[in-house]
């Protein structure tokens, strides 16, 4: 049993009447998503492949494009007989671009998760690392499974995350703007088990869509259409500050971190100038005026933070680890929150602290580290990648959403 979340205050959340394809990030009314027939199954007569040329045009080519035909019908639990060969199908497409809408991405509230960040900053890594951690340790804890919700999804999480930093150590290459090629969000559907005291245990589930941003194509206006789609249809932010880019934290950095970058060197990625265009976008989209907060809840994260002086870390909050089992302790989220505001200000980037501020009603900021330790020579380093609370900046976001409790160990 699925339950609707409640969206009190939270934008963009597809509404009980219209969806937001993960694909195109098309938003279209429930009754509009088509149906795709089964086809042929062994002895079972059905429609045979034809070319679909909607979905050869999201994906480039016509390769992987041929599948039993869709068709618009009213439908009923989720089901409708194909006209042509009179099989019952359950399989969803979307009106637009034809891929796959998985049945349980229809039912459950999909939130858009924008992982936004400069070139180099940290987002692939950080995606290879979050996904895995949501697989095993972290989905343990949550009690919360984490499954994808088409095949693309899983063969490209292997290919281009898991296989290379995780199995290989290997660090990620740059990702290559979406202007060379068509680029593919990772749909997956979070389940969580909740159990209360006195009641039944109970599912709810939320379908997590991540999209790999390469840092080139944040660096200008000139956005690619489906970055402003995905942009504007995002229920969250992750943007991830890399603290290498930041010239006042050169001081605490350990001598192993490479050398940071000559400030004024390229304005356009430096971190404020990237979340200002993002922003800039948001505006676009929720019709805000210029004064008024946006709505949408953004998360502030320092990554690399393996590559700070254990000195800067000794006393702080981002030095202990994080106690919570099954739920956000707040207490640990101030502390935290605190720390990295006071280490933004020391690195003269209160800026950004003051700027998101001023344009979102909601931001909380982070500390991570996706890797764990320095890298050398393009492989991770010799412990292999050992993640220091990369979940935290989502943690925080599925309080947001309602899936996750808050909870003040110190009892205030
Ligand atoms: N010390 C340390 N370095 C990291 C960590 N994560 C990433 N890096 C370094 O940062 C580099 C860039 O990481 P990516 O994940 O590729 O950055 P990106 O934001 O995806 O960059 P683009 O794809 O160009 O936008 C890596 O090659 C590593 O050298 C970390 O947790 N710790
Ligand atoms: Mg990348
Ligand atoms: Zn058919
Ligand atoms: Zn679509």
């Amino acid at each position: 049993m699925t339950r609707p979340l409640s969206r009190v205050g939270l934008p963009g959340a597809s509404s009980r009447h219209e969806i937001t394809c993960p694909y195109c990030f098309a938003s279209v009314a429930r009754q509009r998503v088509l149906f795709r027939c089964r086809g042929q199954a062994g002895r079972t007569q059905g429609c045979a492949p034809v070319l679909d040329e909607a979905l050869a045009a999201y994906m480039g080519s016509p390769a992987g494009a041929s599948l039993p035909p869709v068709f618009a019908a009213s439908g009923r639990k989720g089901r409708a007989d194909c006209p042509a060969c009179g099989r019952p199908t359950g399989n969803r497409a979307c009106p637009e671009c034809h891929n796959p809408l998985p049945a349980a991405y229809c039912d459950s509230p999909g939130r858009i998760v924008a992982l936004v960040g400069a070139k180099n900053a940290g987002k692939s890594t950080y995606i290879a690392v979050l996904l895995h951690e949501l697989m095993n340790r972290v989905g343990t804890e949550l009690d919360a499974s984490l499954v994808a919700c088409d095949d693309r999804t899983i063969e490209r999480y292997k290919r281009d995350f898991a296989r290379p930093l995780l199995e290989q150590r290997r660090l990620l290459p740059t990702t290559a703007s979406a202007a060379t090629g068509p680029r593919e969000p990772l749909v997956y559907l979070l389940t969580r088990t909740r159990r209360g005291r006195f009641t039944r245990a109970r599912n709810d589930s939320l379908a997590l869509v991540l999209f790999d941003t390469a840092g080139e194509d944040l660096r200008s206006r000139e956005v690619t259409d489906l970055h402003l789609r995905y942009l504007e249809a995002a229920d969250a932010i992750i943007f991830l500050v890399d603290p290498l880019e930041l010239p006042g934290a050169r001081t605490g950095l350990l001598d192993a971190a490479p050398v940071p970058r000559v400030p004024g060197d390229d304005p356009d990625s430096e971190p404020l100038n990237v979340i200002a265009r993002v922003t800039e976008t948001l505006r676009q989209r929720h019709g805000t005026r210029p004064g008024e907060p946006l709505p949408v809840p953004v998360a502030v994260a320092l990554t690399k933070i393996d590559a700070l002086r254990p000195a800067l870390l000794r006393q702080s909050a981002l030095h202990r680890s994080r106690s919570g089992a099954g739920v956000l302790d707040l207490d640990d989220r101030d502390a935290v929150d605190e720390q990295v505001r006071a280490l933004l200000h020391e690195w003269q980037a209160g800026q950004l602290d003051t700027y998101l501020g001023q344009q979102y009603a909601d931001h909380a900021l982070f500390g991570l580290s996706a890797l764990g330790g320095i890298p050398e020579g393009g492989r991770v380093g010799a412990g292999g990648v050992r993640p220091y609370r990369a979940e935290d900046p989502l943690l925080w976001l599925l309080h947001r959403f309602g899936m996750l409790d808050g909870v003040r160990p110190g009892g205030s």
